[in-house]
């Protein structure tokens, strides 16, 4: 009998779950990526990350997120006391950001494409590490120029629970299972339904540990 922790993340026991209409030009598409290529991702991650360190960022009212983040790509999203947005250059190191590696960049422009959106052109990657207790309150994303770009957002590790709204702040809040390998796409009239996700539960997942790890592809400038 494997451990239970394998029997919770297997993706050969489990019966398949199909390609989910959430909204309006908004998908998740559950084991978009399969173990193996997972693998090879979190590889990719491991280098990167040793390039541009994930980090805690500080919010303008000078709160401390209890996610971890860096980026790849042309542009990385930043936040500090003086705001948050894009910026071509890494602030712990000064550099510009690793490059986004091909098989990211690919991935991200296949499951846009599956969703119905077939000129996705992506020029960041934004890496968020969760550990147990790790959340993000709800917001839009809108400090991007051209929002006919979907957000494509990839969960690796550690199974979340992703918020998922309306325009309004206010709307209703759906709450949806984001597993190991499954890709959300949001764009069109679902581009700035308001999002977050809930407070990690404690877990281990076999390859991550006790991390989720997402990256959130958009089309910054
Ligand atoms: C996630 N992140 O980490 C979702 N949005 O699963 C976001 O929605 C997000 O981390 C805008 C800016 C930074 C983010
Ligand atoms: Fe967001």
């Amino acid at each position: 009998m494997p451990a239970m922790t394998f029997d919770l993340f297997s993706d050969t026991e489990l019966p398949p779950r199909p390609p989910q209409q959430i909204a309006d030009s908004a998908w998740l598409l559950p084991g978009f990526v399969d173990t193996r290529r997972a693998e090879a991702i979190v590889a990719l991650l491991r280098r990167l990350v040793r390039q541009a360190p994930l980090r805690r960022l500080q919010t303008r009212g000078g709160h401390w997120m209890s996610v971890e983040t860096a980026s790849c790509g042309r542009y990385g999203w930043i936040s500090d006391r003086a705001g948050y947005g894009y910026s071509e250059r890494d602030p712990v190191s000064g550099q510009p950001w690793p490059e986004m590696p091909p098989l990211l960049r690919q991935l991200a422009q296949d499951g846009a494409r599956q969703a119905g959106f077939a000129d996705f052109a992506p020029d960041c990657c934004l890496i968020n590490g969760y550990r147990p207790g790790a959340k993000m309150g709800l917001h839009q994303d809108r400090d991007e120029r051209d929002f006919s770009q979907p957000i494509v957002s990839l969960s690796l590790g550690l199974p979340a629970i992703f918020l998922w709204g309306g325009l309004q702040r206010s709307d209703p809040v759906r709450r949806i299972g984001l597993m190991h390998g499954d890709l959300m796409v949001w764009g069109g009239p679902s581009r700035l339904v308001y999002h977050g996700v809930a407070p990690l539960r404690p877990g281990r997942h076999p390859l991550l540990g006790e991390w989720r790890l997402n990256l959130t592809f958009r089309r910054a400038r």
